[in-house]
């Protein structure tokens, strides 16, 4: 099956599915699906003490459930849950049969594990085949990998997608934009896969290297892993000239996979046979009226080594449920416009200032004063720690000084995974708070109404 559909730079996109029978499968049975699954779901759940204890405190088994609404009547899962869980706790299988482990960053500096059995990761390459091909990955393509491969989600599982399409991939893992570049001149990759900043400063280098970006071989890019705006998208399009495509997930429900776009760019795909997707008003945990901005909830219904039970995100987002263009009957959800909670999102890598705070308090000398400014004065993300230090520590010294800024760095590089700017400051410089103070200020224009 193939949709033509008017792109938005006036050209005419024409895209297979990967997988028609499971994303254009009309609505009534994909709600008798879904809910057969999350029968299924809530059986095996009774293997994990975390969930059965709360099911059989609500007396809820596979017989409550009668539609897939009827998740209202089961309990959520928070990343306090999960914390509490370490490392393995919320495993619904027998650790032998567990074939992959990542792990997503915590507030405390310890990552959250999450686990994949086989079918886990085979599930997980066809999800992100679906969106890959959805946003014109083809088999004859040769995709160039910019993420992360490790504990995070985002190489290895774009990765394996890329294989299960049949095109060719190229680990080229993140950073060495140079690198990068060269390896794009040698080797022609038609498709480029990374965060949407990195993007852009794959477009800066080139241009620093004397090349006209939009010289280079790449003409579709899928992006995803941190928030950017229509604003970017047509700056990264018109940098590198190239289509670039959203795609949505986040490793305590999978990783890459949960959505992507399709051609028609009016929001992301949401793979709902795999996920049971809600958007809640985060105060009251009511669902919100369709397009209205909400909390998104997600249950994995899949999911066999860790599945997760209306899984809190903090992601704020839209879901639209009318049907779209392409031929896809699944809801869509708008770009996440914010978070509930106090997550930084840096060149992709998630940062809670509580880890900034854990970084300082390692370092002698230091106060629990402290402001991290957060901006984007091109394409990257920077990150400056404002720090109050003991009178005592204060030296005319410039060496101490910038020794101790680099310990400081060092350690806030090894608790929270990115590399921060440290000022010191004099002691009480910084403004105190009657309430909640407030450690962050976040100078970056993420936020964007369009889709
Ligand atoms: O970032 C998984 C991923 C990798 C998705 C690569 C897409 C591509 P985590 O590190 O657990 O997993 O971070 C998940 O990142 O809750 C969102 O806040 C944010 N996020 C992910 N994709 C997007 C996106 C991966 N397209 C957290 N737009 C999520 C906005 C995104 N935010």
């Amino acid at each position: 099956m193939s949709v033509s559909i008017r792109h938005s730079a006036a050209t005419t996109v024409r895209y297979p599915i990967w997988d028609p029978e499971a994303e254009t499968r009309p609505r009534p049975e994909l709600e008798a699906l879904q809910l057969e699954r999350l029968r299924e779901l809530v059986s095996r759940l009774a293997t994990v003490p975390f969930y059965r204890d709360q099911l059989t405190h609500r007396d809820i088994g596979p017989h409550s459930l009668r539609s897939p609404a009827d998740i209202r009547k089961l309990p959520f899962t928070t990343k306090d849950d999960m914390r509490r869980q370490h490392p393995l706790g919320l495993l619904a299988v027998p650790r032998k049969a567990l074939a992959r482990i990542h792990g997503s960053s915590g507030t405390t500096g310890k990552p959250t594990f999450v686990a994949y059995t086989a079918r886990d990761l085979e599930t997980w390459s066809d999800l992100c085949a679906r969106f890959l091909v959805s946003g014109g990955l083809a088999p004859e393509h040769t995709a160039q990998v910019a993420f992360g491969y490790g504990l995070f989600t985002g190489g290895f599982g774009l990765h394996y997608g890329i294989e299960r399409v049949g095109a060719t991939v190229i680990p080229a893992a993140a950073g060495n934009t140079r690198r990068q570049i060269e390896i794009m001149r040698d080797l022609d990759p038609e498709v480029l896969i990374c965060t949407p900043s990195y993007a852009l400063t794959i477009a800066d280098t080139a241009r620093e290297l004397g090349m006209d970006p939009r010289a280079l071989p790449i003409r579709i890019g899928h992006f995803g892993g941190e928030p950017w705006t229509e604003d970017m998208r047509r700056e990264i399009e018109e940098q590198l000239d190239i289509d670039a495509y959203n795609n949505y997930g986040l490793s305590e429900v999978i990783g890459p996979g949960v959505s992507g776009e399709c051609p028609a760019r009016a929001g992301m795909h949401i793979q709902e046979d795999h996920f049971l997707v809600e958007c809640l008003d985060p105060e009251t945990l009511e669902p919100v009226a369709e397009g209205e901005p909400g909390e998104l909830v997600i249950t994995s219904l899949t999911r066999e080594a860790m599945p997760m039970l209306r899984y809190r995100t903090r992601d704020i987002a839209r879901l639209y449920r009318e049907p779209c263009a392409c031929g896809r009957t699944t809801t869509r959800m708008s770009r996440v416009a914010g978070r509930t909670d106090d997550m930084l999102i840096i060149r992709g890598v998630n940062v809670f200032p509580s880890q900034i705070e854990e970084a300082l308090l390692r370092v002698e000398g230091t106060t629990p004063h402290y402001l991290i400014e957060v901006s984007r004065p091109s394409t990257l993300d920077e990150v400056h720690v404002k720090v109050e230090i003991h009178p005592e520590i204060f030296s005319d010294r410039m060496d101490r000084m910038q020794a101790l800024c680099e310990r400081i760095s060092r350690e806030i590089h090894t608790v929270a995974g990115i590399r921060a700017h440290v000022d010191l400051v004099e002691p009480r410089s910084i403004e105190r708070f009657v309430g909640k103070a407030k450690r962050v200020l976040d100078k970056r224009d993420l936020t964007d109404q369009a889709l």
